[in-house]
């Protein structure tokens, strides 16, 4: 199957930087199954927003809009792996504070796809990771315990990568798709 983007011009034409990252939108049932868990979530934890539910893949901070578009040009031309990763384990990671369900990189597809991304990342000038992939989905920030959650088996298809924009709006933050890419199913 030919990879196949959606993004236009228009959408790479921003004056300055914008804080930008790759990353995978839960699809409706994941979707549902984490909405059911959010009001769950015990105060003071802030639980996140459901539009805004994501796995990031590669945090890439500030970006012009050119090394933007040079770095979806360069995926553009690769067939990068489609995935499947589970979801499985409550983690508060104290020092964002943030409430997760985590899980492990244990399909090769998701490997490779991960050092594909970090390639291009590279090659267009954006800084490397500090951290190993950890695959999670972040449910609240400003937790300060690990509350009692219910157990969660999360099967996330990562069939789509997205490049994201994070925006900082009135209402708070909002990740904007900017830029797609079907991934391919092996
Ligand atoms: P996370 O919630 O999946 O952990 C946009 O800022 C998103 O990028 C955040 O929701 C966070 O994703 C991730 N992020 C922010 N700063 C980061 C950093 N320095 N390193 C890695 N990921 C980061």
């Amino acid at each position: 199957m030919k990879n196949k983007s959606v993004g236009s011009a228009a959408e790479f034409a921003w004056q300055g930087e914008r804080r930008l990252f790759l990353g995978i939108l839960p699809d409706s049932h994941n979707a549902r199954q984490l909405s059911s868990l959010l009001p769950q979530i015990p105060p003071p934890a802030k639980p996140v927003a459901v539009e805004n539910l994501h796995l990031t893949l590669l945090f890439l901070g500030q970006s012009t809009a050119r090394q933007a578009q040079q770095l979806c040009d360069a995926l553009s031309q690769l067939s990068l792996p489609a995935f499947s990763v589970v979801l499985d384990q409550w983690q508060l990671w104290p020092s964002p504070a943030v409430l997760c369900l985590a899980g492990e990189v244990a399909d090769p597809g998701l490997s490779e796809l991960y050092l594909q991304l970090l390639c291009c990342a590279a090659a267009v000038g954006f800084a490397p990771p500090q951290h190993r992939l950890k695959p999670h989905i972040t449910l609240a920030r400003r937790s300060k315990t690990l509350p009692a959650m219910p157990s969660m088996q999360l099967q996330l298809a990562g069939s789509t990568l997205v490049l994201f924009h994070s925006a900082s709006t009135g209402q708070g933050v909002s990740y904007r798709p900017l830029w797609q890419l079907a991934l391919t199913q092996c």
